[in-house]
């Protein structure tokens, strides 16, 4: 049987900095839950962020649904949150253009998100300049708080046309760059640990009480996604805050759900 290293042990040796920070804190907080605050004003988004703060490593936004987004009255006060409560911040881009019209709305815009996310993510269906461009846009910018990205080298939905070829693709993407791509969006392991590499796998499309919604949107459980799967970070969005849910009572279960299932993953 294959034994999984631990999240403290991951941290201690992984090349980059943002990936070590994240799996140190995961380690430290005991959580490998990320939210995901899919909501349309700045004061659902930092009310969520101070409930969720305690409960979880990560916080993913779609800043671009927002109706009231601003640098100042956004994303200011969602860093204070997250200082506060120790978490870092995932901005789901999904960048999917040429390096050089990526670099550009990494960087500018309305907003500027390599100033502010920890993390993004990219398609790979342009080929290799995507890492580049992005990376271009990190060093071009002076940014000097390290910054990581995602391969989305698969999807939760129904008929996703990520998956086989395309999926091997997008690893043979991620290796280009080892200390900017930190893994992926991905429903299991892509390779694991092998060749020098430690991918960090995060997976949308988890939910304990639905199988999941009219749009195509799929759901497994956290122990089919953490054990079964081998994934590290379980994405969370309705599950957590949706009408009728407490988002502090399921904060706490969806963190204690995806905690037991990485121990029972180790073997502790
Ligand atoms: P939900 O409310 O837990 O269904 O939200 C899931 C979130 O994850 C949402 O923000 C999606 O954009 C995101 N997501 C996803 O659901 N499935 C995917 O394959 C990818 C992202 Br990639």
């Amino acid at each position: 049987m294959t034994t999984f290293p631990t999240y403290e042990e991951r941290a201690a040796k992984h090349p980059s900095p943002v990936a070590s920070k994240l799996l140190r804190l995961m380690d430290e907080k005991k959580t490998n839950l990320c939210a995901s605050l899919d909501v349309l004003t700045t004061k659902e988004l930092l009310d969520l962020a101070e409930i969720l703060g305690p409960n979880i490593c990560l916080l993913k936004t779609h800043v671009d649904i927002l109706r009231d987004f601003s640098m100042e009255n956004t994303i200011i006060p969602l860093k204070k949150i997250a200082k506060k409560h120790n978490f870092m911040i995932f901005e789901d881009r999904k960048f999917a253009d040429i390096g050089n019209t990526v670099k550009l709305q990494y960087s500018s815009g309305v907003y500027q998100i390599v100033k502010w996310a920890d993390i993004t993510n990219a398609h790979g269906v342009t080929g290799p300049g995507i890492v580049a461009g992005l990376k271009q846009a990190v060093i071009e910018e002076k940014i000097e708080e390290p910054r990581g990205l995602l391969m989305l080298a698969e999807l939760s939905s129904k008929g996703s046309l990520a998956h086989g070829e395309y999926t091997k693709g997008c690893v043979e993407i991620a290796k280009t760059d080892k200390n900017f791509v930190i893994g992926f969006i991905a429903q299991h392991e892509m390779g694991g640990r092998s060749d020098g590499f430690d991918w960090l796998i995060m997976t949308p499309g988890v939910g304990l009480d639905d199988k999941g919604d009219s749009l195509g949107q799929q759901y497994r459980t956290v122990e089919e996604v953490i054990v079964e799967s081998g994934s590290d970070i379980i994405i969370v969005g309705r599950g957590l805050f949706a009408k009728g849910r407490d988002p502090k009572v399921e904060g706490l279960r969806y963190r204690k759900a995806g905690w037991d299932a990485y121990m029972k993953r180790v073997g502790k």
